[in-house]
């Protein structure tokens, strides 16, 4: 089954909402594609790879795949009329599309490239994306709307450019994978209605923070050393350390660290929409102190710590960030402590 014939079955109808939300993800895995040829041949075509000498607007140098993986997103729905407004990681200000605003109430927030730094030495990398139901009329162009909660996210996903191409996406329904064909040039169904396993193995962050972080971490991840089950596992690219956990179980964690309090993560277009697919796989999502679906931005590219993935093990996260020892720790996975 392709991508756009499921989002039909998912709304279970084919009105005019329905196909446009199916073009909407035709028009996001035609992205990926035009991504995913690139990344394929980067060390082969002229400016593929290395950075642009730009920063963005949160002061991180821009690399070269970033720049293009952002203008393919802008030019997939330029001229669509399927989306009015777009919010990237890499655009300062909300970019709007005049052409399609009379006729569309969409908004796409993406990161087009996350774990950029990934790129240039041939590892894995993802785009992260999220579609939002515009509410009011933003004549001023505040995008006062987008300052909502993730719950407002109808739509989002990923897709993870690894030894294959993966499509990640949920409507409300569940969360489903696609796996490209190259030689169809489709996303082809591949796995349904997948559930992030209670408790796993994996845990997922950059050790190399610990002396920034709050001591609850610190003793958090001193109770992994000492327990034998725990496999450590960071790319230093979210998408595919979270598809691991989804696929596997277990928590990824971006703590605020003394340099960077609200951690590195952005809310709008990389947490919130990881958030969304976790709850929609039975997992959880938050910042430590709210559910990362709850938080209301304060502005498009707000930060906020990340902690992720199976039910179980981002409670016993919790359970040291609150100073509480868990009634019942999750199930050493039947190895015991060292
Ligand atoms: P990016 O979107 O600019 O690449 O930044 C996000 C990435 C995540 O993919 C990853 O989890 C994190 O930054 C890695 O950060 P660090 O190098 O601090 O561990
Ligand atoms: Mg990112």
């Amino acid at each position: 089954m392709t991508l756009s014939q499921h989002v039909l079955q998912q709304l279970n109808n084919f009105g005019p909402d329905a196909q446009d939300l199916s073009a909407i993800m035709n028009r996001i895995a035609f992205a990926g594609k035009l991504v995913s040829r690139r990344l394929t041949r980067a060390g082969l075509v002229e400016d593929a790879l290395g950075f642009t000498g730009r920063q963005n607007i949160q002061g991180e140098s821009v690399k070269k795949m970033d720049s293009y993986a952002n203008d393919v997103f802008i030019s997939v729905f330029q001229q669509s009329g399927l989306v009015c407004r777009l919010v990237s990681e890499e655009m300062d200000d909300i970019y709007y599309m005049p052409e399609s605003c009379s006729i569309s109430r969409y908004t796409l927030l993406y990161d087009p490239i996350d774990g950029s730094s990934n790129v240039d030495i041939n590892l894995n990398v993802g785009s992260i994306f999220a579609l939002r139901r515009q509410q009011g009329d933003d004549t001023d162009q505040t995008g006062a709307d987008l300052l909502t909660p993730g719950h407002e996210q109808l739509v989002a996903g990923y897709i993870l450019y690894g030894p294959s191409t993966v499509f990640v996406y949920s409507i409300g329904k569940g969360v489903h994978s696609f796996t490209l064909d190259p030689s169809l040039g489709e996303f082809i169904l591949s796995s349904e209605n997948i559930q992030i396993p209670e408790h796993g193995p994996n845990y997922s962050l950059n050790e190399g923070n610990m002396w920034q972080w709050e001591e609850s971490f610190r003793d958090y991840i001193r109770y992994v050393h000492r327990h034998e089950v725990y496999s450590g596992r960071y790319s230093g690219a979210l998408v595919g350390d979270f598809h691991r956990i989804l696929m596997q179980g277990g928590v990824f964690l971006y703590p605020g660290t003394t340099k960077n309090p609200a951690g590195k993560l952005r809310l709008l277009y990389e947490s919130a929409p990881l958030a969304f697919l976790a709850e929609q796989a039975n997992g959880k999502a938050t910042t430590g102190d709210h559910s990362v679906l709850d938080v209301k931005p304060d502005h498009i590219h707000m930060r906020t710590p990340l902690i992720i993935g199976s039910r179980e093990d981002v409670a016993l996260v919790e359970s040291f960030i609150q100073g509480r020892k868990l009634e019942q720790p999750p199930a050493p996975l039947g190895v015991s402590s060292i």
